[in-house]
């Protein structure tokens, strides 16, 4: 209670501040492109129902169409076969959403190398310098990446070999699916797994691993660049879609000033 108070006391204050980690959602916003024998997700659309006009003439409101997976989106375990007899996006408890967020900085290596694989080394050199993740974590990798957001094709940065963007290699994907007690990964690019992530000798290992150990996934987050590395507060608010394997998402971040 006194922490709540606290914490009221410091959001009025500014002393808190709450940061918006979510991309805009707009016909626009970049989505995932599988190859052309898979199915593939829809972009966001508003369709205008009424606009103070004959149709509703107080009221303006729009159906919206949209991916499960577009924009900012929320990665629930039963999106990949290895967690398919776990949570539907629906079922994740709400105690999961909401967690300590770690932000792990690769902006150098991802300018340098837009395939740069974050490997094990790298995270355990993390630790070392920023300290333990913690139990519950949000783990965020930052690449710059959000600067393409609002350019589906740099965003997706594609040649005739494909995608080419950060990820994880197999052995980092699986030390934050099986060596560490977090929540999921959090990432700026328009998935959780490398723009090359088909041809890892595990394909797409981080929904792989993580998804299979119940764990989550936040796509195309802004802002990564405004947290510390270790201190702030993330919520994830997905959609409750009965049966869901994700959702757009609004992500929300705390931070101590
Ligand atoms: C389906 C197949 C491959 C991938 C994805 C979805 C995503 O990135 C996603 O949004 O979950 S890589
Ligand atoms: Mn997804």
């Amino acid at each position: 209670m006194a922490n709540l108070t606290a914490l009221a006391n410091e959001l009025a204050s500014g002393a808190v501040q709450v940061l918006d980690l979510t991309s805009p959602l707009h016909s626009e916003t970049p989505i995932l492109n599988l190859p052309p024998e898979f199915g593939q997700t829809a972009t966001f659309k508003l369709e205008e129902i009424s606009h103070y006009d004959e149709k509703g003439p107080a009221w303006y409101w729009n159906n919206f169409h949209t991916g499960e997976h577009t924009g900012t989106h929320f990665d629930a375990p039963n999106h990949w076969i290895t967690g398919k007899d776990l949570d539907d996006v629906a079922s994740v408890p709400a105690s999961r959403l909401i967690g300590p967020a770690v932000v792990l900085d690769f902006v150098k290596e991802a300018q340098a190398n837009p395939d740069f694989l974050l490997d094990v080394s790298h995270i355990e050199a993390w630790e070392k310098e920023h300290g333990a993740i913690p139990k519950g974590a949000w783990v965020l990798f930052r690449t710059g990446w959000s600067k393409f957001g609002d350019d589906p094709k740099a965003f997706a940065n594609a040649d005739e070999n494909g995608p080419h963007t950060p990820g994880l290699t197999v052995e980092a994907a699986d030390l934050l699916g099986t060596k560490r007690d977090v929540l999921g990964l959090g990432v700026e690019t328009v998935g959780i797994d490398a723009g090359a992530g088909f041809s890892l000798s595990v394909p797409f290992p981080c929904h792989n691993m993580l998804m299979g150990n119940n764990k989550y996934g936040l796509t195309q987050l802004r802002n990564l660049d405004k947290l510390p590395a270790q201190g702030a507060i993330v919520i994830a608010a997905p959609l409750k879609i009965v049966g869901g394997s994700g959702s757009p998402c609004r992500v929300l971040a705390l931070i101590q000033k």
